[in-house]
């Protein structure tokens, strides 16, 4: 039919060539007709788009100005009012002093890539399909900020995307975009790196599509153009605005003004930091031997002469300007007396571990590096000063913001649940255990792929494709993760409970096969040859009879 259709056009064109004045004149309603056709063709394919994203709104809800700053790799702890040694962030602190801190909140996969993919569907690395921070986007994510687009928001993106490699083009859900390829760059020349960070970009901005150079450092840039359309938008709808952080991932450089700020601070050594025969008691193999790795402290980043502490001061020294940032964002607020009924919201993406278990960096499910900090801010519904214990998880993200803005959660679309009544001090079921994951990358091949379950007391972590040691902690008694109670028979019941409800979150969430994504991108597979000893076989395996 479609061609017959098409076919009849080409002969009406053709007989237009022909025509006299008269019939041109009474072929224009045709014509007419079939122009409007095409003109208005997008905005019909608008109009669907968005009637799929339409949700019902909440009972007695209603929509409330939003911004989310989302920072990279910032573990839970380094900020002042976790009792830091010597960083100082006076404006997350108040942040904490005037809103909600959820004290347990985890990344269900701790890397970029896959974290920013699950906060952003809501669904976990074995849903959404971003396993790595290489392989292009699968085809067809939807993004929580669809749903706000479409429900009536003016939404904004500014920061870091780092989804998909080094793309930087304006993503599905949002008005205004700023964004940047890939890792982006501290500063625009690079300087203060000390190493080649992969997927680092010296591309400038994507505003709105325009390439605009970087002038200055990224977090206050990234501070002047999210204040920037906070004070020029003269949209009358409610907004969603996310500013996303390049800060603090590595390689950490300082804002000028930071430099030297904390230069004569030791850091205190974690208690799992030393290469001892007691540290490493019951522990797994990958662990020990990853100490001697790109990702270990007695080879990090394959450097030959890595200092630890002044990789921390550097790390800490960089938070500052995220911490100034949210001054900024908050005396914007303030000042125009938006303060109370705006939602701050400030997460970071995965944790980070400096030496605690002889590691550097992310992946793992230790609690440095899956732990995150999380807090909300709209002193209008949200109590002072309140700290939540309940487990929650960056697939909560979307969910709990669709909530927050009165409106009723899609089917279908969120692995997670939203944690919003928590915020308003109310009491809701909620879940157990939150299930962690994370999938082997060739290019960083001393991390196996992991699937635990973390509970506000104990931790299961699992290695697939290992023969080595799994791994239980009972957090309320040992924060630190020194001891693996795996072997312990006192433990034995607790053991099999939690592998049991591990299987079952997979299975209800459609987890049992594992996610692949083609090898891409460097491989770091370096070992010192004169540094820490590869681990001894386990003891506890070693017999001829079954135990
Ligand atoms: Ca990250």
């Amino acid at each position: 039919m479609k061609k017959l259709a098409k076919l009849n056009d080409v002969k009406k064109l053709e007989q237009l060539k022909h025509l006299t004045i008269a019939g041109k004149i009474a072929l224009i309603p045709w014509f007419m007709k079939r122009t409007m056709f095409f003109l208005l063709l997008p905005c019909v394919g608008a109009l669907v788009q968005a009637a799929d994203f339409k949700l019902d709104h909440a009972k007695g809800g209603k929509p409330r100005n939003i911004i989310f700053i989302l920072t990279d790799d910032h573990r839970f702890d380094a900020m002042g009012f976790m009792g830091h040694p010597f960083l100082e962030t006076p404006h997350l602190d108040a942040m904490a002093k005037g809103g909600v801190h959820f004290a347990n909140a985890f990344v269900t996969t701790s890397l970029c890539s896959p974290s920013r993919a699950s906060i952003l569907t809501g669904k976990y690395a074995h849903n959404h399909g971003v396993v790595d921070n290489y392989n292009p986007l699968p085809k067809g994510l939807v993004y929580f900020p669809q749903y706000l687009q479409a429900n009536g928001y003016n939404t904004a993106f500014i920061g870091k995307w780092h989804m998909g490699g080094n793309i930087d083009h304006r993503q599905p859900g949002f008005d205004h975009w700023v964004s940047f390829k890939g890792q982006g760059t501290y500063w625009a020349d690079g300087h203060g790196t000390s190493r080649k960070v992969p997927q680092n970009s010296y591309d400038g901005f994507n505003v709105n599509g325009k390439r605009v150079r970087q002038k200055g450092y990224i977090t206050d840039e990234l501070t002047d153009y999210s204040l920037d359309w906070l004070k020029t938008r003269k949209d009358k709808r409610p907004f969603f605005l996310m500013i996303s952080h390049k800060a603090v991932h590595a390689d950490f450089v300082a804002a000028d003004r930071h430099l030297g700020c904390y230069k004569d601070k030791r850091m205190p050594l974690p208690k799992t930091f030393p290469d001892t025969k007691a540290n490493y008691a019951d522990k797994p193999m990958w662990l020990k031997n990853q100490r001697n790795s790109r990702h270990g402290v007695d080879f990090a980043y394959n450097l030959p002469n890595f200092n630890l502490n002044n990789y921390f001061i550097r790390y800490c020294e960089t938070l500052l300007a995220v911490d100034d940032h949210i001054g900024s964002v908050m005396g914007h607020l303030k000042n125009i007396g938006e303060l109370d009924r705006t939602l701050v919201v400030y997460m970071g993406d995965n944790g980070f571990q400096f030496g605690e278990h002889g590691l550097i960096d992310k992946r793992t499910a230790y609690e440095h590096s899956m732990r995150v900090p999380l807090l909300m801010h709209c002193p209008e519904v949200i109590r002072t000063g309140s700290t939540i214990k309940k487990v929650v998880a960056n697939i909560d993200l979307g969910p709990t913001l669709i909530d927050a803005a009165g409106l009723q959660s899609p089917k279908d679309q969120f692995d997670g649940s939203s944690f919003w009544p928590f915020a308003l001090g109310r009491d809701i079921p909620w879940r157990d255990y939150v299930l962690y994951e994370y999938f082997w990358e060739r290019n960083y091949p001393h991390t196996p792929t992991i699937h635990a379950v973390r509970g506000e007391r104990y931790k299961y972590i699992r290695y697939h494709g290992l023969w080595d040691v799994n791994e239980l902690y009972d957090l309320q008694n040992d924060p630190d993760e020194t001891k693996n109670l795996i072997f312990s028979k006192a433990y034995a019941p607790v053991v099999e409970q939690l592998s049991q409800r591990l299987f079952e979150l997979l299975k209800e969430s459609g987890g049992l096969n594992l996610r692949m994504a083609p090898d891409r991108g460097p491989t770091f597979p370096l070992r010192h040859p004169e540094r820490s000893r590869p681990a001894d076989f386990p003891e506890k395996y070693y017999g001829t009879k079954e135990k």
